[in-house]
């Protein structure tokens, strides 16, 4: 069972290549590209190719292999544009701040400011 939304995502457009993004790392089932609107000075997100998961909670539940891909994404995109170090956030959804619906991560990293949780 899945919890995609009926109308593609602007990540699933991502993933399909149909609007650019700046992707910085990318494996058989795994997007990581900055976001559009930074918070930090390395802020990436790291999504799932599949839509099939609209978060966190039910991509832990639906293919826990898949979440533990995306962290070793975000750990790798950290290694590479900043010290290694980095906050990762999950937005949660809507009162929690998520606004795209299909699961990712931020990788916010390279000197964060206190507070900064994207
Ligand atoms: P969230 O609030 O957790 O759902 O985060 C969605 C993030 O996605 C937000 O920080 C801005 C980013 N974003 C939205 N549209 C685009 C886009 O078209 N391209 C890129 N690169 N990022 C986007």
């Amino acid at each position: 069972m899945t919890d995609s939304p009926a109308e593609p995502t602007v990540f699933e457009r991502i993933v399909a290549r149909e609007i650019p993004a700046r992707i910085v790392a990318e494996t058989d089932r795994v997007i990581a590209f900055h976001d559009i609107a930074p918070k930090a000075p390395v802020h990436v997100i790291v999504t799932t190719k599949t839509a099939d998961y609209r978060d966190i909670v039910g991509l832990a539940a639906g293919d826990p292999a898949l979440l533990a891909e995306l962290v070793a994404v975000a750990q790798g995109v950290a290694a590479e544009l900043g010290d290694g170090e980095f906050r990762l956030v999950f937005n949660t959804g809507a009162s929690a701040g998520q606004t795209v619906f299909h699961v990712h991560a931020h990788v916010l990293a390279g000197g964060l400011e206190e507070g900064t949780l994207a």
